[in-house]
C-alpha cells in the first residue's frame, strides 16, 4: 500500500451534500443502547440541579481540530484529509463550513469556536485575509441561522504564521504589534458579526525562549496594552460578551507568560484588566502547569474568574499538551463540581479544545470521539451532582473548620483580634491538642462510594 492510500479521502464531489455520511442523529439511548452510535449519558432534556443537561453543558465544537488537524505531527505528514472533496481553497473552507454544520447537527452540538484562521484561508496580504474571513463569515451567519447554532467564542490565530516567530503583542518588532492588533481587530469583528459570547485570548507564543535576547517587562506591558485596546476596541463596536485569557504555562515557547490562573489573575490586577476579564481554563494546560484540573477551576472560581473551559485531557506520562478528548471520569466530575459550585456558566461553556488520535483516521472516528467527551461530561455533571446531593464530602469540608465557629475562631473569621490577643491565648493553651485527622483515603472511598456504588 503507498502511502497516499492511507489518507482518507471523501468523495471527490464538490457538491456533496453530507460529509459524515456514516454517521446517523446521535440520541440518548440510554446505557444499554445497542449502537456506538447513541449517547448512554446525554440526555439533553433531563433536568439535574434545575436545569437541562444542555443548558449546564453547553458543548461546543473546536473547529480548528475538527475541521482542520489533519493529524500531521513532527514525525509525519497528516493521515486524514481535511479538504472535504473539494480542490481549490475557496471551496475547501466552504466544505468545511458545511461539514462542521453537518456534525453539529448530528452530535446535537449547540456551539462552536474557531479561530479566524481557521473559518477562512490567510491571503497573501492582510486586506485579502479580511476579505476571505468576511465571505467565509457570510456563509457561517446564514448556516448558524438555518441550524440555530451559536458561536461560543471567537479567536485570532496570531502564531502560526512565521510573523509570529517571537511573539505577537509581545514581539520586539513593533511592525508585527501592529499586524497583530490589525488582526484581532478583524476577529473581533467576525466574533461580533456572529453573535459570539466570548472573545479568547490564549497566549500563542507571548512568552520566551531566553532572557538573554528577552526584554521581559517591556513585553508583559505591550501585552496588557493589545488587550486594553481589544477590550476599548470592543466595547465600542457593541461587543457584550466575555473577554477570556487561556493560561498555558509552556509550549510553543518555554515560558508562556499566561503560565496557569494565578499568574493570570496576578497579570490582569497589574494592568488594570481585571474587571474586563475571565478565564478559559483548559485541563491539559493545567496539568502541564503542575496543577489538578480542578485546581485551576478552582482558583478561576474563588477569584470571581471563573469563565469557560476548553475540555479535553493530556497524558500523565508525556510533558505535552496532546489535547485529548476526555474520558477520565474522575476528572469530568471533578470539573463538574467545580462548574455547579461557581453556578454554572454564563457566557462560557465546554469546548472540545480535543483532536482524536493520529492513528484514528476516519470520519467516524470523529463522531465517536465527540460522543466520548460528551457522554463523559454527562456522566461528570450526574456525578458531581450525586456527590453534592449525597452531602458527607461538604459536610466534612464544613465540618473541618468548625473551630472558626466559635471562641478565638469567631474572632479570627470575623476578624476582630490582635497579634496581641492572639499571643496571649497561644499562650494559655500550653500546647495544641486539638486537631482532628484530614481522613483523606475515607473521603477517597467515600467518592468511589457514590461514583461506583451499586
Ligand atoms: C493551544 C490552545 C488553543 C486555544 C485557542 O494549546 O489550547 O487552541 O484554545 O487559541
Ligand atoms: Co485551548
Amino acid at each position: 500500500m503507498s502511502p497516499e492510500s492511507v489518507i482518507l479521502n471523501y468523495m471527490e464531489v464538490t457538491e456533496m451534500k453530507e460529509f459524515f455520511s456514516n454517521v446517523p442523529k446521535i440520541e440518548y439511548k440510554g446505557k444499554n443502547a445497542d449502537s456506538e452510535f447513541a449517547f448512554r449519558y446525554y440526555n439533553p432534556d433531563e433536568v439535574i440541579e434545575g436545569k437541562t443537561m444542555r443548558e449546564h453543558l453547553k458543548f461546543a465544537l473546536s473547529y480548528w481540530h475538527t475541521m482542520c488537524g489533519d493529524g500531521t505531527d513532527m514525525f509525519g505528514r497528516g493521515t486524514v484529509d481535511k479538504t472535504f472533496g473539494a480542490k481549490s481553497a475557496a471551496k475547501i473552507y466552504e466544505n468545511k463550513a458545511y461539514a462542521a454544520f453537518e456534525l453539529m447537527n448530528k452530535l446535537d452540538i449547540d456551539y462552536f469556536c474557531f479561530h479566524d484562521r481557521d473559518i477562512a484561508p490567510e491571503g497573501k496580504t492582510l486586506a485579502e485575509s479580511n476579505e476571505n474571513l468576511e465571505k467565509m463569515t457570510d456563509l457561517i451567519k446564514k448556516l448558524m441561522d438555518e441550524n440555530g447554532k451559536k458561536l461560543l467564542w471567537g479567536t485570532a490565530n496570531c502564531f502560526n504564521n512565521p510573523r509570529y516567530m517571537h511573539g505577537a503583542g509581545t514581539s520586539p518588532n513593533a511592525d508585527v504589534f501592529a499586524y497583530a492588533a490589525a488582526q484581532i481587530k478583524n476577529a473581533i469583528d467576525a466574533t461580533i458579526k456572529l453573535g459570539g459570547t466570548g472573545y479568547v485570548f490564549w497566549g500563542g507564543r507571548e512568552g520566551y525562549e531566553t532572557l538573554l535576547n528577552t526584554d521581559m517587562k517591556l513585553e508583559l506591558d505591550n501585552m496588557a496594552y493589545l488587550m486594553r485596546l481589544a477590550v476599548d476596541y470592543a466595547r465600542s463596536a457593541g461587543f457584550k460578551g466575555d473577554f477570556y485569557i487561556e493560561p498555558k504555562p509552556k509550549e510553543p515557547t518555554k515560558h508562556q507568560y499566561d503560565f496557569d490562573a494565578s499568574t493570570v489573575i496576578g497579570f490582569l490586577k497589574t494592568y488594570g484588566l481585571d474587571k474586563d476579564f475571565k478565564l478559559n481554563i483548559e485541563a491539559n494546560h493545567a496539568t502541564l502547569a503542575g496543577h489538578t484540573f480542578q485546581h485551576e477551576l478552582a482558583v478561576a472560581r474563588i477569584n470571581g474568574f471563573f469563565g469557560s473551559i476548553d475540555a479535553n485531557q493530556g497524558d500523565y506520562l508525556l510533558g505535552w499538551d496532546t489535547d485529548q478528548f476526555p474520558t477520565d471520569v474522575y476528572e469530568t466530575t471533578k470539573c463538574m463540581l467545580e462548574v455547579l459550585r461557581a453556578g454554572g456558566f454564563t457566557n462560557g461553556g465546554l469546548n472540545f479544545d480535543a483532536k482524536t488520535r493520529r492513528g484514528s483516521f476516519t470520519p467516524e472516528d470523529i463522531a465517536l470521539a465527540y460522543i466520548a467527551g460528551m457522554d463523559s461530561y454527562a456522566l461528570g455533571l450526574r456525578l458531581a451532582a450525586k456527590i453534592r446531593k449525597d452531602g458527607r464530602l461538604d459536610d466534612f469540608i464544613k465540618d473541618r473548620y468548625s473551630s472558626y465557629n466559635s471562641k478565638i475562631g469567631k474572632k479570627i473569621l470575623t476578624r476582630k483580634t490582635s497579634m496581641a490577643e492572639l499571643e496571649k491565648y497561644a499562650l494559655g493553651l500550653g500546647e495544641v491538642t486539638t486537631n482532628t485527622s484530614g481522613r483523606q483515603e475515607y473521603l477517597e472511598n467515600i467518592l468511589n462510594e457514590i461514583m461506583f456504588g451499586i
